[in-house]
């Protein structure tokens, strides 16, 4: 269990924004392990791949421009339950409605401007990873925490 990935992005308002490295601390200082970063710049066409199950939705061509429009920071981040729960940390879509204490909910004001992103599943984590990284650019490594981490 304490190898669940999840894929999760820091879109161009978040990197624009200087909020790098706020967001990483959040889920630095929980206990979840970074083994995939890189900054990249996305095609358009490969954001449409990234959001190809809101294809048809009104906000699919704008949500694609946007996240193809900089510098976006892709990560794989590892740990228990890691997936459901960076899904906690970031908060609800709109940040309207994200709880303060949450990235969206403290950090963020428009649902089209709401600074990350991370797989809502299991099989979407499994492929937003394929999606983002190659193989080899996965790491995987002990820390002298994991022992103060799990039981
Ligand atoms: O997974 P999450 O990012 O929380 O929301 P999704 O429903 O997958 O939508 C992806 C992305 O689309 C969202 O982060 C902002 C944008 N969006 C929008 O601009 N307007 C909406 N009404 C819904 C979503
Ligand atoms: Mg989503």
């Amino acid at each position: 269990a304490e190898l669940e990935r999840t894929f999760i992005a820091i879109k161009p308002d978040g990197v624009q924004r200087g909020l790098i490295s706020e967001i990483i601390s959040r889920f630095e200082r929980k206990g979840y392990k970074l083994v995939a970063v890189k900054l990249v710049v996305p095609t358009k066409e490969f954001a449409m791949q990234h959001y190809d199950d809101l294809k048809g939705r009104p906000f699919f061509n704008g949500l694609c421009d946007f996240l193809s429009s900089g510098p976006v920071l892709a990560m794989v981040w590892e740990g228990q339950g890691v997936i459901k729960y960076g899904r906690k940390l970031i908060g609800a879509t709109a940040p309207q409605n994200s709880e303060p204490g949450t990235i969206r909910g403290d950090l963020a004001i428009s649902v089209g401007r709401n600074i990350i992103h991370g797989s809502d599943g299991p099989e979407t984590a499994v492929a937003e990873i394929a999606l983002w990284f190659k193989p080899e650019e996965l790491l995987s490594y002990s820390k002298v925490t994991d022992k103060w981490l799990y039981e």
